[in-house]
């Protein structure tokens, strides 16, 4: 067996979608959960600044999709990438969706005004008292920028509401054939999509879209048993 390390942020999307990958294919790992104050020093170790990153058997891999695709490449079974080529191509384009669209309303609901005080005590949660009165306001405003740069941000929210349903209604019909999004089995698409998804359930906006949906609910059920799930 392989000595894996994932140096993670435990809330982040990102992470959570490394997790499920080498849960799924049943890879044992340890975890290192990064000091929020040491968030500069990341770029000692990945010139992204970004986490996650994996070691392994300490060569470091970084980038969720490159992890997912690397760690597809050294244990193939059970597939996580369809053989087909264009089911392959779509896994692909879905799992990119979910990293560059979803993410950005995860960030904007779970880290926005009515969510942000619950979201920032897991995020804090390693923190001492003195330090999360001083970053709460930095991640605050930093997520404020992050998301009005991007253009999600800027949205008022009934039009964030309505975006979220469609989200959310684009999901449950990409599923309702056969289960997941791809072909007639668990793919690295179905992960990624349901760990930016299942983030943003944690706004009250997400929460409400999400108990309209039934089936949503049961395909998150679903995903979150074969991946053995461990959201924070
Ligand atoms: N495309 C990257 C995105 C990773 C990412 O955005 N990570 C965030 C946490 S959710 C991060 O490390 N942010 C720290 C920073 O930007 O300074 C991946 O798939 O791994």
């Amino acid at each position: 067996m392989p000595q894996v390390i994932l140096y993670q942020f435990a809330v982040s999307p990102f992470c959570d979608k490394v997790r499920r990958v080498l849960a799924y294919k049943n890879i044992p790992f340890e975890t290192y959960e990064w000091p929020l104050a040491e968030v500069p020093r990341i770029q000692e170790r990945n010139p992204t600044g970004k986490l996650p990153f994996i070691e392994w058997d300490g060569q470091i891999i970084a980038d969720s999709t490159d992890i997912a695709l690397a760690v597809e490449e050294r244990v193939p079974e059970p597939p996580l990438i369809p053989a087909d080529p264009v089911e392959r191509a779509l896994a692909l384009a879905l799992e990119d969706w979910a990293d560059e669209s979803l993410y950005f309303y995860e960030m904007c609901l779970r880290f926005g005004e009515e969510d942000f005080d619950r979201t920032f005590l897991k995020v804090a949660r390693t923190l001492p008292e003195e330090m999360r009165a001083a970053i709460a306001p930095m991640l605050r405003e930093n997520f404020r920028h992050v998301t009005a740069t991007q253009g999600v941000g800027r949205k008022p929210k009934d039009q964030l509401v309505r975006d979220v349903d469609r989200l959310f209604s684009v999901i449950e019909c990409l599923q309702q054939r056969t289960g997941f999004v791809v072909g007639d089995s668990l793919s690295l698409a179905d992960i990624a999509i349901v760990c930016q998804a299942e983030c943003i359930t944690d706004s009250r906006i997400g929460a409400d879209a999400l108990a309209r949906r039934p089936a949503l609910q049961e395909y998150f059920r679903r995903v979150d048993a074969l991946t053995h799930a461990q959201r924070v």
